[in-house]
């Protein structure tokens, strides 16, 4: 796994088949205590909500307190860090707090964060008191970190269709319920969001986004008909996302373009290839293309029937020289009879 290594063997099993792992990075009483701190740092200036006005965190609109946010939290989460990966590269720290009756957070799917769209990424997201379905824990789809090609501006759900994600939630989404000073580990393409707080108390995790040491931040941006990767301004995310920073962007700071790949995948092609496990996509390696052929299903058997052709590819793919062979057939012009 590229220059970054989780310590537990079985924690790298976990990561690379179904995108996350959980694991213990505080004792139940430094979180507390870390929960208390965080209070007294913050005392007396309120958060930003973000967007969707369900949680709060580092990417709050007041930039001081978002680097005194960022700097506290790094200096938190860098030395437990160490007991948990090697070769690993903090690229933000921050804190996120589910407020009393704070709203889910809708399933999401990060867009990139480094000059390598296709690098290793990870988030730790560790909870600062237990957690669970019922104020606020997070929520994953397994296996869904290798499915999509995705670098589009902020977030995205796949499939786009909104009765076929109801479907994919809750036919494959499982919460992750926390204890305090647990935390999740989940790769940054790993479909996910967060249940609602309905407690009358705040739900607070402190997170931190790392990478390979050779990737370095970057931001997605849209540009002509594609993307483009933006160095940022002051070489991190501190801040980025308070009032006006994003339009600072300047096309100087282009690293890269990149085209907008668009995958727009039905049901029976995300739980095919959920189904699957394949090689995670990357810039030149498009999954949906293995089931394009594949339309919504109706009736009761029709995703096993869908899913029939792509396990007889995959059978294919492993007999040797079968590939080139099927290219070539393939290749072949069809002729009418
Ligand atoms: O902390 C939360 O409730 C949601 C976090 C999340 O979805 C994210 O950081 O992308």
């Amino acid at each position: 796994m590229e220059n970054l290594r989780f310590l537990e063997p079985a924690d790298a099993e976990a990561f690379a088949h179904d995108g996350f792992f959980v694991r213990r990075l505080f004792e139940v009483e430094e979180a507390a205590s870390m929960a208390a701190e965080f209070e007294t740092l913050t005392a007396g200036s309120p958060l930003s909500p973000n967007e969707a006005g369900n949680y709060y965190s580092v990417m709050d609109a007041d930039q001081a307190l978002s680097a005194a946010i960022q700097e506290w939290s790094a200096g938190k989460l860098s030395p437990a860090m160490d007991r948990v990966a090697v070769g690993w590269k903090p690229i933000r720290t921050g804190v996120l707090i589910k407020p009393a009756h704070g709203k889910e957070t809708r399933f999401h799917l990060h867009q990139p964060i480094t000059d390598h769209p296709f690098g290793l990424s990870v988030i730790g997201w560790c909870a600062l008191r237990d957690c669970d379905e019922h104020n606020g824990c997070l929520r994953v789809i397994p296996g869904s970190h290798l499915l999509f090609r995705h670098i589009g501006a902020g977030s995205a759900i796949y499939p786009e269709n909104a009765e076929d994600q109801k479907l994919l939630i809750q036919r494959h989404a499982i919460p992750v319920p926390l204890k305090s000073g647990e935390a999740i580990f989940f790769h940054n393409g790993l479909l996910h969001g967060a249940h609602p707080n309905s407690t009358g108390q705040a739900r607070p995790a402190i997170g931190i986004h790392f990478t390979t040491p050779d990737q370095n931040p970057a931001l997605y941006r849209p540009h002509g008909d594609g993307m483009a990767a933006f160095r940022l301004p002051d070489g991190n995310y501190t801040g980025l996302f308070g009032a006006n920073r994003i339009t600072e962007l300047d096309k100087a700071d282009i690293l890269r373009t990149f085209p907008a790949w668009n995958p727009r995948p039905n049901l029976a092609q995300v739980e095919a290839l959920l189904q699957a496990r394949g090689p995670r996509a990357r810039e030149d390696y498009e999954p949906l293309d293995l089931v394009r052929h594949l339309a919504t299903p109706t009736g009761p058997d029709a995703t096993e029937d869908a899913l029939r052709p792509l396990a007889f590819r995959r059978l294919v793919a492993k007999i040797p020289g079968a590939r080139a062979v099927y290219r070539l057939v393939r290749s072949r012009p069809r002729i009418s009879k």
